[in-house]
């Protein structure tokens, strides 16, 4: 207001964008995909609602190690699972050589694409946070878990000015992904660690995502490779939208 003008809502919304890291989201009318759904709108209200107000980097609340509750293993809890004839035969390789040749691929809209073995992935900056996870069929759990901040491995590949996405892949063929508000939030994390061990198989070893302002399904388990985009890729008929849940589902 101060030139006088008058600050509309959009204006609004996208001056908070543009304050969170001066990228290509200001230019962003996209919102999360409706798939003409009435119920779905919803979503880009919730989506819209928590950018506007979440714009800055809030952190979720971070509990003390007593809080560390007893914590469920859900969905995939082995994708090398020898009893499991769509078991991934390359994970089950990396978990006996103890992921010793694992790597995770980063590609995509990156200055340059790289991959990080797991002791590459330990040297750089880590953070360790205990945060409570909740899960969509209604559960909550608290973890502590370690890592690399998602951001630091986007600053080592050099996300392009255009990028405005995050994908994810899993050895399990999960793929989703997230906006570059939530990737470079400072508790989006590339977890090794749970509970001050290495990450459990259950719980998506070797490494796995936590995004922790939304619900626990899109905290990726079992990453294989990151894809930097521009555009939002739904994951077609693998992609949680076009399997009736929510892209964006903050908490
Ligand atoms: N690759 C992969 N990631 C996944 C899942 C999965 O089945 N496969 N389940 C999701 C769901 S619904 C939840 S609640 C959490 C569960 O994590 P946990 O098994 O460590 O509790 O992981 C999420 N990430
Ligand atoms: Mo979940």
């Amino acid at each position: 207001m101060r030139n006088g003008r008058l600050i509309t809502r959009r204006g609004l919304l996208m001056a908070g964008v543009a304050a969170a890291g001066g990228l290509a989201l200001t230019r962003s009318k996209q919102l999360p995909p409706t798939y003409g759904s009435l119920l779905r709108v919803g979503d880009n209200l919730t989506y819209a609602a928590q950018h506007a107000l979440l714009s800055g980097q809030n952190l979720v609340r971070e509990y003390q190690t007593k809080d560390i509750s007893s914590f469920p293993a859900t969905g995939t809890v082995d994708p090398g699972d020898p009893k499991n004839p769509k078991a991934s035969k390359t994970y089950r390789e990396h978990q006996r050589g103890g992921f010793a040749d694992w790597r995770l691929s980063v590609e995509g809209a990156v200055a340059k694409p790289a991959s990080f073995s797991l002791a590459e992935l330990r040297t750089l900056p880590a953070r360790t946070q205990i945060t409570r996870h909740a899960c969509e069929e209604g559960w909550t759990a608290i973890g502590q878990w370690t890592g690399v901040p998602l951001s630091r491995v986007l600053d080592a590949v050099g996300i392009l000015p255009t990028a405005r996405f995050a994908s994810f892949y899993s050895y399990d063929d999960w793929q989703d992904s997230i906006d570059l508000l939530d990737a470079l939030h400072p508790q989006t994390l590339l977890a090794y660690g749970m509970n001050g061990r290495d990450l459990p198989t259950a719980h998506g070893a070797p490494l796995r995502l936590r995004v922790e302002r939304q619900l626990g399904y899109k905290s990726m388990k079992y990453l294989q490779r990151i894809v930097v985009t521009e555009h939002l890729d739904d994951g077609g008929a693998k992609g949680n939208p076009k399997n009736g849940w929510a892209w964006y589902v903050g908490i």
